[in-house]
């Protein structure tokens, strides 16, 4: 594969587990999953992280997927790349596995004292994208194997964070999000 082609999986195959997150932004609110429960006198998670945001953004990553695989005939044949689609074992994957990379992140951050909201600079970047590999890689393994090499995942590493950043900052900026991270 091509550079160009590694980057163009990388990044066709994860934007089901790029959307959630995002998603969860603008749809999330209400009930918080901990239920106001604490630790040691923090948070179990925080009101950051409620059903809704982690209900919507999960479907909206399984309606991503479902979208890649409508249009990816038509997209392979025009730009000549060999794009992947998702099964759907995969289509649940990414998305929830990004969701549930998130929650597993703000445990640890209330567990290291930082409140909702705090900055925890690698974790926040690469949280989902741990989250969306790792489930994908135990519900949809023979896919997960077939579409992930090193070199995608290499590349799923570089590029994750800097279009994190990205995202975020745009995000922050339009008033969506109270923080840039
Ligand atoms: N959100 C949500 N449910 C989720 C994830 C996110 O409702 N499962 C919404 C919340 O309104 C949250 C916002 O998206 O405040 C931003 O998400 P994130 O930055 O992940 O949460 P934080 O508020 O920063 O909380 P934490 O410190 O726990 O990450
Ligand atoms: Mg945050
Ligand atoms: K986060």
């Amino acid at each position: 594969m091509t550079l160009v082609e590694t980057v163009a999986v990388a990044i066709w195959a994860l934007l089901p587990a790029y959307v959630p997150n995002n998603a969860a932004v603008l749809l999330g609110g209400g009930r918080p999953i901990d239920g106001g429960r604490t630790l040691d006198g923090a948070r179990l998670l925080g009101d950051g992280k409620t059903w809704r945001g982690a209900i919507a953004g999960t479907l909206a990553g399984v309606a991503v997927a479902a979208l890649l695989n409508a249009i990816t005939p038509t997209v392979g044949t025009a730009t000549g790349l060999a794009l992947p689609t998702f099964p759907p074992a995969a289509a649940l994957a990414l998305p929830l596995g990004a969701i549930l990379g998130d929650i597993v992140a703000s445990f640890l951050k209330r567990r290291t004292g930082r409140s909702r909201g705090a900055a925890f600079p690698g974790l926040d970047q690469l949280d989902f994208l741990v989250g969306a590999l790792v489930l994908a890689a135990l519900a949809a393994t023979a896919w997960f194997t077939a579409i992930f090499s090193l070199p995608v995942i290499a590349a799923a590493l570089v590029l994750t964070p800097l279009l994190h950043v990205t995202t975020n900052v745009i995000a922050y900026r339009a008033g969506l999000k109270s923080e840039p991270w």
